[in-house]
């Protein structure tokens, strides 16, 4: 194996491959921060998106963490998803953009309660989406090894990241603040964790 991963350590995209990876054996992290101006400039020249992750294989660029994924997973014989799998994932995923728009526009000044109805429907999609894969994440239990697999890393890191950066409160979601306590010791969690906000 050969790759190295191009990202942030506090990421929730970027630290759901790195969750990905610490369970396939070694890889080389490359850690960037994009809003530096010398790393946003790298980051530009080797991603034309201009987000991280980027994974590389040898001679091979991989961008987008599902994309990186389903290269994993042929490469290493992970089990394929369902549709039902790949619809909780893609749920997953729209959270993670969606807080992670949130954030990056109060980061920027934005003032997130001024009724602006575009940040009105973000902030809706959230509880859509995690009221809706509560039943499933009532179904996960720790001490059942496939139980981590890409989507409860991804969820992992989605959920420790929004609490992390204060864009997600989960008093009304009591079953996924659970999960976040049942998983916290999940291999690669520890190694993984980001430093302290
Ligand atoms: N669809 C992409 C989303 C990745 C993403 O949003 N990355 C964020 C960091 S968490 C980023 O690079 N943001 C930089 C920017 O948008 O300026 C994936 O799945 O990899």
């Amino acid at each position: 194996m050969n790759y190295t991963l191009i990202g942030s350590f506090t990421s929730p995209y970027v630290r759901k491959i790195r969750l990905l990876l610490f369970s396939l054996g070694t890889y080389k992290f490359e850690s960037i921060n994009y809003l530096e101006k010398k790393d946003g400039d790298y980051l530009k020249s080797i991603n034309p998106i201009n987000q991280i992750p980027i994974l590389l294989d040898g001679e091979t660029k991989i961008f987008d963490s599902r994309v990186i994924y389903n290269y994993l997973s042929k490469k290493h014989n992970l089990k394929p998803m369902t549709i039902e799998e790949e619809n909780i994932l893609s749920a997953i995923d729209a959270a993670m953009d969606t807080s992670i728009n949130l954030f990056s526009l109060r980061r920027g000044g934005l003032d997130l309660n001024s009724g602006n109805s575009y940040v009105e429907r973000q902030k809706e999609r959230v509880p859509l989406i995690l009221n809706w894969l509560t039943p499933w994440v009532k179904t996960l239990d720790q001490k059942n090894t496939p139980h981590w697999n890409f989507l409860t890393m991804s969820l992992y890191s989605y959920l420790f990241w929004g609490e992390y950066r204060g864009i997600l409160d989960l008093t009304d979601f009591p079953e996924h603040k659970q999960f976040l306590e049942k998983f916290k010791n999940a291999p690669g969690v520890h190694e993984t964790t980001p430093p302290p906000a």
